[in-house]
């Protein structure tokens, strides 16, 4: 697909636009036989940047997925795409140690414990600076470079010691937690620090811009006013809300073709027309609450609220991070309590819960956000969770029901839900049950408002909203 360039210093300086994130847009795939090829996994925040890349001469950094791939420059249609190279050590250390085994449940409340190893540390603050020099290298003189996401906390200050020039903002993608929980983190003023490197510093909510300006008051000592921190050397950073979103008209206009029609009748078909079908989908991440949903939804089967005849369920869990030993133990813990449930009341021809553990392409995604009555999203904690909008944009009859986690970002925003406290499994139970049982005026109404909600609020207009903001600071 891309075509290779093969002096990687040829464009050094030049531009004007540039993300900065963890993955780039395409994954270099090894095969057996050591063949490479590229792959494209488009997710929403290509769709996002795409508008300000065609006016600009735009640039994407990231590593590829794999070890030691190459670093020269691909030429895509509206971008260059400049690989960042990680090691096998690099892997292990700074993206599954510290990045998924400290921050990513550091940040999502604890709900596992996180591991702290000074050597991923070491390793973490590395990686960082690879990728704030490679930019730096890049962009071209009052540049504006765009950091994503927990990996890269470091990379803001890094890049501004480099390149005073440049207009830098960040987007974590991730909840920031309550000072009492990131205060755990040894490290924790160097990530301040890192983030203030940048003018900008977004957040999925509200509370994430709170803790942060909060922090920075109490443990780096800034004065704070407000959503502003003010620096010793007059600069601001100013910390606010951006709540991500999705490529509404693509997926509507995805889900309204004739082969996702058919093929959600035909999922509907294959699972025995039940009255209802219940859906989860999510990566299989001990932050979405996958285990306590799918124990909600055998207890309403062992206490005959439902019944196999008329509800079952679809629960899509996506490989993630197979490598994290915590992630190894869900999906046991996860296939112990499938198999119970179906073995105590699914029958022949009719598991109560149809459990998928892969990928699926996102017109299969569309047809089962179509075929499925009632959509169950239960994190324990999420910045947003894009699933539950994605539903959301696919009912175009208006009709279908969502269980929503207040502990989704997404709960902010998509208030007509039916909203749940993942820990709370009785209330889940009725929260399932009420959307089961609701009439189809109350199901409209509320799917109405929320899908007017994300209409309006798609995820370019999120990109938008944060870039209007960088440039006016
Ligand atoms: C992080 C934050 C925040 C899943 N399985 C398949 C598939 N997916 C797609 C979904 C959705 C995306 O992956 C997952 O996004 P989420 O938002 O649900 O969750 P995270 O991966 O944890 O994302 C989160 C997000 O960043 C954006 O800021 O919302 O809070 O944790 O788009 O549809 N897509 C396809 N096949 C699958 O099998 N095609």
């Amino acid at each position: 697909m891309s075509a290779p360039q093969n002096d990687r210093n040829d464009q050094e300086g030049t531009f004007d636009f540039i993300v900065v994130a963890n993955r780039l847009p395409v994954d270099r795939v090894v095969a057996e036989d050591g063949e490479v090829s590229w792959r494209r996994s488009p997710g929403g925040l290509v769709t996002a940047v795409e508008p300000v890349m065609q006016s600009h001469d735009g640039a994407w950094l990231g590593w590829d997925g794999a070890p030691d791939g190459p670093e020269d420059h691909l030429d895509e249609s509206d971008m260059t795409l400049v690989p960042i190279a990680l090691d096998a050590d690099e892997i292990e250390r700074f993206y599954e140690g510290f990045s998924n085994a400290t921050l990513w449940p550091l940040y999502h409340d604890a709900v596992a414990k996180p591991e702290f190893h000074r050597e991923w540390w070491d390793t973490y603050v590395a990686v960082n600076r690879r990728f704030a020099e490679r930019t730096a290298r890049i962009a071209a003189e009052g540049a504006t470079v765009w950091v994503h996401d927990y990996q890269l906390q470091l990379v803001p200050a890094m890049l501004r010691e480099a390149r005073p020039d440049l207009k830098i903002g960040f987007f974590l993608h991730i909840p920031f937690p309550p000072s009492e929980l990131f205060v755990q983190l040894p490290w924790r003023r160097q990530i301040l620090e890192g983030l203030l490197g940048a003018d900008l510093v977004g957040f999925q909510r509200a509370g994430g811009a709170e803790n942060f300006v909060r922090l920075v008051r109490q443990r780096v000592g800034h004065r704070t006013q407000r959503d502003v921190v003010h620096l010793p050397d007059g600069r601001t950073v100013h910390a606010a809300a951006f709540p991500i979103s999705i490529d509404y008209e693509g997926l509507a206009e995805l889900s309204r073709t004739d082969e996702v029609s058919e093929r959600a009748t035909e999922i509907r078909e294959q699972m025995g027309n039940p009255a209802k079908l219940l859906l989860g989908v999510d990566r299989l991440d001990y932050t979405k609450g996958i285990y306590t949903r799918l124990k909600a939804f055998g207890e309403l089967l062992e206490e005959e609220e439902l019944s196999v005849e008329d509800a079952v369920m679809i629960q899509v869990a996506t490989p993630s991070r197979e490598r994290v030993d915590e992630y190894r133990r869900l999906r046991d813990e996860i296939d112990r309590l499938v198999g119970r449930i179906n073995g105590d009341y699914g029958r022949i021809g009719r598991p109560a819960i149809s459990y998928l553990h892969s990928s699926y392409p996102k017109d299969e995604m569309a047809a089962m956000f179509r075929a499925s009555d009632v959509m169950v999203v239960t994190p324990l904690r999420d910045g947003m969770n894009l699933v539950a909008k994605e539903y959301v944009a696919c009912r175009q009859d208006d009709d279908g029901a969502l269980v929503l986690s207040e502990f989704a970002g997404a709960a902010d925003e998509l208030k007509q839900a039916f909203l749940v406290n993942p820990y709370d499994i009785d209330g889940m139970k009725a929260a399932i049950l009420q959307a089961v049982r609701s009439q189809p005026r109350e199901l409209s109404r509320r799917m109405k408002a929320m899908r007017r909600t994300v209409r309006e609020h798609d995820v370019v207009d999120w990109a938008e909203r944060f870039m209007t903001t960088l440039r006016a600071e």
